[in-house]
């Protein structure tokens, strides 16, 4: 029997239709209006596309969303600057610096030039150092969209054998202190492997929950899986052309192969994807929140 797909667009769509409600109550109780600043440099395809999407799903939210595209050969400095009038503008209560940056400007400065209390990317130190402590404010979004399609899934987490593959300071490492919290939606035995991992097929194979963090396509395949796993895939690459001439889109498993041992697998797209944007959302919603003193 081939594998149950686990809709992350479907799951996007109910999280996205409970924000909405949400953000409706917000303005007529508080007016509140929540309002997340996304900063883009330079042109990467890819990374226009997420932001775009980003900020339509603010405006469909009913949420306030700005934007700053600033060219490819910006200096720290002036992004240093820019971080800091966000800081303190009041109707900004997330900001989204997307990655990766040019080479010129290290990446670890900006992020810890961001208000902790406006980082909806949960990439702050402060952020991450109250993640590994199990006082999660803002659980950074791709895990939290994993997280979220684990636990609809039906997939149980308690006691669970967990292999993430990657290491990432946004996905793998985040993913697996998320997992390993003692919690309801933790409690579950966490190994991360990656590029020095022995022997990476005996780690997966004894995955109840597989997670594909790898950044290269057919990084997990079907012999590979234990029979009945669930299988998250984070992956997004671009390979080849389709016959309309554009990119193919592919996970990081082996999806066809795959389908045929696992339990539940999440497809690309339509996966993680959606659901990352999802997080951000509502993580940019508990930020308007917080900044008002409201419970969260
Ligand atoms: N600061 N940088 C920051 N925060 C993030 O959370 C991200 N990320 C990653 C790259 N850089 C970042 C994203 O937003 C990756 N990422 C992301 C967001 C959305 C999607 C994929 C990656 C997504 O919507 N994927 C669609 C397909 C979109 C397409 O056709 O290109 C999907 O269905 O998987």
């Amino acid at each position: 029997m081939p594998a149950e797909i686990i809709d992350g667009k479907q799951i996007a769509e109910e999280i996205r239709g409970k924000l909405r409600e949400e953000i409706e109550h917000l303005r007529q109780v508080y007016g509140i209006v929540p309002g997340l600043c996304t900063v883009l440099v330079g042109d990467n395809p890819a990374s226009v596309s997420y932001v775009t999407a980003k900020n339509r799903a603010c405006q469909e939210l009913g949420m306030n969303s700005f934007h700053h595209h600033l060219p490819a050969d910006t200096s720290a400095e002036y992004l240093l600057g820019l971080i800091g009038e966000l800081n303190a503008t009041a109707e900004i209560h997330g900001i989204l610096v997307q990655l990766p940056l040019p080479p010129q400007i290290d990446e670890r400065k900006i992020l810890e030039a961001i208000n902790p209390m406006k980082d909806v990317d949960g990439f702050h130190p402060v952020n991450v150092g109250r993640l590994m402590i199990g006082e999660e404010v803002f659980p950074p979004c791709t895990p939290a969209g994993i997280r979220e399609l684990i636990l609809r899934s039906g997939t149980p987490l308690e006691g669970a054998e967990v292999v993430v593959v990657g290491r990432s300071n946004i996905v793998g490492k985040p993913i697996a202190m998320m997992l390993v919290q003692k919690r309801p939606d933790g409690n579950a035995t966490v190994t991360i492997c990656h590029t020095r991992t022995r022997d990476l097929g005996a780690h997966t194979r004894r995955a109840d929950i597989l997670i594909v963090a790898a950044g290269h396509p057919r990084a997990v395949t079907g012999e590979m899986i234990k029979p009945g796993a669930t299988v998250i895939d984070v992956g997004v690459n671009r390979v080849g052309t389709t016959e309309s001439g554009k990119a193919k889109l592919v996970g990081d498993v082996d999806f066809a192969s795959a389908c045929r041992v696992a339990g539940k697998i999440t497809p690309v797209p339509g996966g993680v994807g959606p659901m990352t944007i999802a997080m951000l959302l509502a993580n940019t919603v508990k930020a308007a929140k917080l900044a008002r003193g409201l419970p969260v």
